[in-house]
């Protein structure tokens, strides 16, 4: 019959090396583990090590944290095993398993640590009365089933008073810190940031110094004092009362407590601090969700509230703070924080459509990648609306209708021949200016579905009336979704016209690679001094937005006086 025994696994001899750090804990607690499969990995100011598992069984505790210094001897984690597994028995011989393991170098330095794997030891109970091994319990959670462990308050080593927090716990509803119920050193934490825990989980082991007092506390009325390895081959070691919660918010409106120089180990007491300094903000889970997700450390923003509590207008400022500091600029762009807008009211929230997404996306990419300038102008077109209102005849005849995006268009296909600098886009690596020896102009239009924009072709070859009927003919199918993919590519500049709708003036997003864009807004009659006295004309607003880095302010005012003026005299286009 197998019988479950508990091993303690140790660092073994480090090949002359007094210390090492370790860098990377390869197993959980709860983990199976094989013999030689890679526990942790030390690494000296020489070489890096995998320390391999001399035996096969299931990890139960870990005692020691990423970035603390390790000696040969010190305990590692602590396993199950079945006593009659005879993989499990061959690999406690810890000599014969050390020979046959194997070592991963990460260093290109002549390897200074042996190869020697971790060392098993039985556990003997030792002969110090003066100490016991307290385990700390998951107590009841006020009604919740579950709670996610948000942060690890101690490390392995760690000395602790009465009352430290040792687990950051969140529930749905609140943050609950689980005080430590005695002083005392963290020998092994059975828990991992991110495990869901419920009530009689075993989080914690202290190693706590026996008074006669004590003893009494630690291990029950009709217990004596114990010795640690005694109570950590016990199934369940008794614990003194349990551990109650307290919820954060509580615990922090009062002063924080002043702690005690206590009798931390000197190398120890700085992490502790650390680690207890980065809960100890006065917070609710909603800020502390967000700041884990914008990763940021609590104790370093100020708090603008009353008693020191943290807001997330305070999280807002500090990382809009960091993002226009020198250091942060040039750096990955932060991530917009996610809000829960339900709590200011109703909502209703709809996936994107594709269109949408991919529409998002060119925007985004835009935005980012050019730098944009706009330019304004007004574009009197009072003779060009007299000469269309003397086609209305001629329109309803031939069923086509002209709107002055068609003279728009024109005007932009002219002026694009002459200004070949808008006819152009950069190449990808950005060490070239491809000039289009064609016209092909994408012309924005509004659909139910989204944005879309189609091309028209050859803009400065065709007349007015072949020109109005293809952007109606492409608008209607754009709204009816029925363009084919090649007849939204090859744009050389995009026209995007507002006019119909109002407004009057925006900045228009360039439509990258190409490197011009031309907003139009709603025409208006306007007071224009003209030969002494102001008359009143019909003005098209325009606002021209380019790609400063293939075009200069010098051609976009050529650009778009050259637009206005055609506008201005349609006749010019014929010249
Ligand atoms: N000022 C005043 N009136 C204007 C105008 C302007 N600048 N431009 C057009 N109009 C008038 C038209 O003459 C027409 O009037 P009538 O019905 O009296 O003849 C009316 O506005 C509506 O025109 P329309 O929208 O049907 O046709 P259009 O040729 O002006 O525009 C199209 C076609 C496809 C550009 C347009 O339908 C459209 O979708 N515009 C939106 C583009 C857009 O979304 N841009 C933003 C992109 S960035 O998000």
């Amino acid at each position: 019959m197998s019988t479950l025994t508990k091993q303690t696994v140790k660092i073994p001899d480090l090949g002359g090396a007094a210390e090492v750090e370790v860098i990377e804990i390869s197993v959980a607690v709860g983990d199976e583990v094989s013999v030689d499969d890679s526990i942790i990995v030390v690494e000296s100011d020489k070489a890096s090590m995998d320390i391999p598992c001399p035996v096969a069984g299931k990890v139960t505790a870990i005692s020691v944290a990423e970035g603390s210094m390790v000696k040969e001897g010190d305990a590692l984690l602590e396993l199950e095993i079945s006593a009659s597994d005879p993989a499990s028995s061959e690999s406690m011989d810890a000599q014969s398993v050390a020979s046959e393991s194997a070592v991963a170098m990460a260093s290109e330095a002549p390897a200074q640590l042996e190869s020697t794997p971790a060392v098993v030891t039985d556990q003997t109970p030792t002969t110090t009365p003066a100490t016991a091994t307290e385990s700390v319990f998951v107590p009841d959670l006020g009604g919740a089933d579950k709670v996610e462990l948000i942060e690890l308050m101690v490390a392995v080593g760690d000395r602790i008073d009465e009352g430290d927090g040792i687990v950051l716990m969140e529930s749905d509803k609140a943050s609950m810190e689980l005080p430590s119920p005695v002083s005392g050193v963290i020998t092994a934490l059975h828990v991992n940031e991110g495990d869901s825990l419920a009530e009689g989980d075993k989080v914690a082991e202290l190693e706590v110094m026996v008074t006669d007092t004590q003893a009494v506390t630690v291990a029950g009325d009709n217990a004596e004092a114990v010795s640690a390895t005694e109570v950590s081959t016990t199934s369940k070691p008794t614990t003194s009362e349990p551990s109650t919660l307290v919820p954060v918010s509580s615990s922090l409106a009062s002063p924080a407590p002043n702690k005690s120089p206590s009798n931390l180990d000197a190398g120890n007491t700085q992490t502790a601090d650390d680690r207890r300094r980065k809960t100890d903000v006065y917070a609710g889970p909603a800020v502390r969700k967000l700041a884990r997700k914008l990763g940021v450390d609590l104790s370093r923003v100020k708090s603008s509230g009353p008693r020191g509590r943290l807001a997330k207008e305070d999280l807002h400022s500090y990382v809009k703070q960091l993002v226009s500091s020198p250091e942060t600029m040039g750096g990955a762009i932060p991530k917009v924080p996610e809000v829960d807008f339900s709590q200011f009211g109703e909502i209703v929230t709809e996936p994107m459509s594709k269109l949408h997404k991919i529409t998002a996306a060119n925007m985004h990419r835009s935005w980012l990648n050019v730098p944009h300038v706009t330019q304004f102008d007004d574009a009197d077109i009072t003779e060009l609306e007299a000469f269309r209102q003397t086609l209305q005849d001629e329109m309803a005849k031939r069923e086509i209708k002209i709107t002055p995006v068609s003279f728009l268009m024109k005007a932009v296909a002219a002026a694009l021949e002459s200004n070949p600098a808008f006819n152009a886009s950069l190449s990808a690596d950005g060490e070239s200016i491809i000039y289009k020896q064609y016209v092909h102009i994408g012309m924005a239009v509004d659909t139910p579905a989204g944005l879309m924009v189609p091309v028209v072709r050859d803009v400065n070859k065709k007349g007015i009336w072949q020109l109005s009927e293809e952007i109606r003919e492409l608008a209607d199918k754009a709204k009816s979704r029925k363009l084919k993919p090649n007849e939204m590519q090859g744009g050389c500049f995009t026209v995007s016209s507002l006019g119909g709708i109002g407004g009057t003036g925006f900045t228009p997003i360039v439509n990258t690679p190409e490197v011009g864009i031309l907003g139009v807004s709603k025409l208006a009659v306007k007071p224009v001094f003209q030969n002494g006295e102001f008359v009143p004309r019909k003005m098209l607003p325009l606002s021209l937005s380019y790609d400063h880095r293939a075009v200069n302010g010098g051609d976009a005012g050529r650009f778009m006086t050259e637009i206005a003026a055609l506008l201005a005299d349609v006749r010019r286009l014929l010249l």
